[in-house]
C-alpha cells in the first residue's frame, strides 16, 4: 500500500464546510460517544441495557432538547443537532433515539405547544436530563395510521380521564413524564389532543417490551392507562388535530434522517480496517476487487447521504425544510445505512455476527429505525402523494 488510505471524511469533504461552532459540537460528542459509550456498547446491548448512568453527561453536552431556545437548552443550529445526533449513532441507535425522543417528540410539543407555566415547570428539568421523558403515539392496533388510535380522554370537572394503551414507547420505562395523544370529544366533535401524563398518576403503568432483537440497548415499553386522571393544567391546549403529533415527528425524522449515517460510518470503518487485515488466497482481501467494489459502493453512499442531509439541514436552518423532503432524507438515509451495515457485517465475514464488532449490532438495531418515526413504506406513500396528487395509503 503506496498512500494512506482515503477516510469517509475526506472523500464527501463535508467536514471542511463545517463552521468552527459546528466542528466543535461534532468534536465534543465524538470524544464522548467514543471514551465513555463504546467501551461495553456490545455488553450493553446483550444485557438488553440503556446506560442511564451517561444521562448526566449527554445533558452536559447539550444534547437534551438541542435545537430548542430558552429553558437551558443549547438553541444548536439545525447543522449542529445533525451531526451531534450521528456521532451518538455513531455509537448506537439506542443512544440516539434516547435524546431524540427527549428532545424532538418529549420535549418540542411543550416548548411548541405548551403554556409558559407548562415550559417553566418541566422544561429545564429535562434539558438537565433529571427528567426523562417519551411521546406516547402508537398503539398495538394503530402504528403508521395514528388516527386509528383508540385511546380517549373524558373530560371529568377539572380533570381528563385516559383510557388506552400506547406500544412500542421509547424511554417509557424510565420517563417521569409521557407525552400522551389521545381522542376527546368535546361538544360532540372528535379531535386529538396531547397530555402530559406524570409518573406517579393513579392508572398509569409502563411495562417493559421484552425480547427485543433490536435497539436492545434502548429502554422500550409500553403506556398503560387504566382511568389515568390527568389535571386539565397538562393538557397542551395549543395542539389539536393529528397535526400536533405529525409536527414532532418532523423534528424527529430529520434527525434520524442525519444521524443513520452515523451507524453506516462506524461500519464501513470496522469493515475497511477488518478488509487491510484480514488475508485470504495470499493477499489482504481489501485488495480483492470484489471487496473493494462493496467498500466503494458504500462509501458512494454514504456521501451521498451525507450531502443530502446537510443541504436540508441547511435548509432548515433557513426555515424552508418541507415535511416531504424530510420523508425523503429519512426514506434514503434509513435505507443505504442499514443496506450499508449488511454490507460491512459480510465482508467482517463469520467474525461479522459477533458482537466485538459493531456491524451486526447496527443493522439490527436500524430494523427498528427502518420501522419507526414512519415506515419506509409510509414515507414511500407520503412522498408519492406528494409527487402525483393521489393519496395511494
Ligand atoms: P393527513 O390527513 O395527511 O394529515 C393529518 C393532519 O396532519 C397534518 N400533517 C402534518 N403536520 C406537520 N408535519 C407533518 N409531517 C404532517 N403530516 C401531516 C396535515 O396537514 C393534517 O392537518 P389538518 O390541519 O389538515 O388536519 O393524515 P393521515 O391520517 O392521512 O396520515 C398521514 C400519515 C400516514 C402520513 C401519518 O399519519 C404518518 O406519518 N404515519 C406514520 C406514523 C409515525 O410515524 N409514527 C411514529 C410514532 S413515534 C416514533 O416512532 C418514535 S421512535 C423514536 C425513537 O426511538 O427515536
Ligand atoms: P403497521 O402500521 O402495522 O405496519 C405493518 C407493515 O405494513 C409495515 O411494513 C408498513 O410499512 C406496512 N403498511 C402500513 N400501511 C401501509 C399502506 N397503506 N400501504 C402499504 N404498506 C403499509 N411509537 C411511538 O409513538 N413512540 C415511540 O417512542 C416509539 N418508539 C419505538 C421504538 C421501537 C424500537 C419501535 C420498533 C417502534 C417504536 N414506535 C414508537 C412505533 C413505531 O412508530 C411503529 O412501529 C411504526 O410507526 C409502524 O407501526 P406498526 O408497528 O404498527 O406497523
Amino acid at each position: 500500500m503506496s498512500k494512506a488510505p482515503l477516510t469517509l471524511e475526506q472523500l464527501s469533504g463535508i467536514d471542511q464546510s463545517l463552521s468552527d461552532e459546528e466542528r466543535l459540537v461534532q468534536q465534543s460528542v465524538r470524544r464522548f460517544v467514543r471514551e465513555r459509550f463504546l467501551p461495553g456498547a456490545g455488553a450493553r446491548f446483550e444485557e438488553e441495557r440503556f446506560p442511564v448512568e451517561l444521562i448526566p453527561e449527554i445533558a452536559s453536552l447539550g444534547l437534551l432538547g438541542a435545537s430548542l431556545t430558552g429553558y437551558g437548552c443549547a438553541g444548536m443550529s439545525a447543522v449542529s443537532y445533525g451531526l451531534a445526533l450521528s456521532e451518538l449513532e455513531y455509537g448506537d441507535s439506542g443512544l440516539r433515539s434516547f435524546a431524540s425522543v427527549q428532545g424532538s417528540l418529549a420535549m418540542y410539543p411543550i416548548w411548541r405547544y405548551g403554556t409558559d407555566a407548562q415550559k417553566e415547570r418541566w422544561l429545564p428539568g429535562m434539558a438537565r436530563g433529571e427528567l426523562i421523558g417519551c411521546f406516547g403515539l402508537t398503539e398495538p392496533d394503530a402504528g403508521s395510521d395514528p388516527g386509528a388510535m383508540k385511546t380517549r380522554a373524558r373530560r371529568d370537572g377539572d380533570d381528563y380521564v385516559l383510557t388506552g394503551t400506547k406500544m412500542w414507547i421509547t424511554n417509557a420505562p424510565i420517563a417521569h413524564l409521557a407525552v400522551v395523544w389521545a381522542k376527546v370529544d368535546e361538544g360532540g366533535a372528535e379531535s386529538i389532543k396531547g397530555f402530559v401524563v406524570e409518573r406517579g398518576a393513579r392508572g398509569f403503568d409502563t411495562p417493559v417490551v421484552k425480547g427485543k432483537m433490536s435497539l436492545r440497548a434502548s429502554s422500550t415499553g409500553e403506556i398503560v392507562l387504566d382511568g389515568c386522571r390527568v389535571p386539565r393544567e397538562n393538557m397542551l391546549d395549543g395542539a389539536t388535530g393529528l397535526g400536533g403529533p405529525l409536527s414532532c415527528l418532523t423534528q424527529a425524522r430529520f434527525g434520524i434522517a442525519f444521524a443513520v449515517l452515523g451507524a453506516a460510518k462506524a461500519s464501513w470503518e470496522a469493515a475497511a480496517a477488518y478488509a487491510q487485515n484480514r488475508v485470504a488466497f495470499g493477499k489482504p482481501i481489501a485488495a480483492k476487487q470484489l471487496i473493494q467494489e462493496r467498500l466503494v459502493d458504500m462509501a458512494q453512499e454514504i456521501a451521498k447521504g451525507e450531502i443530502m442531509a446537510m443541504h436540508f439541514a441547511r435548509l432548515k436552518d433557513q426555515g424552508r425544510l418541507s415535511p416531504a423532503q424530510v420523508s425523503l432524507c429519512k426514506r434514503n438515509n434509513c435505507k443505504i445505512a442499514i443496506e450499508v451495515c449488511r454490507e460491512a457485517r459480510a465482508i467482517l465475514g463469520g467474525n461479522g455476527i459477533l458482537l466485538d464488532y459493531p456491524a451486526i449490532r447496527h443493522a439490527l438495531n436500524l430494523e427498528s429505525v427502518f420501522t419507526y418515526e414512519g415506515t419506509h413504506e409510509v414515507h414511500t406513500l407520503i412522498l408519492g402523494k406528494a409527487l402525483t396528487g393521489h393519496d395511494a395509503f
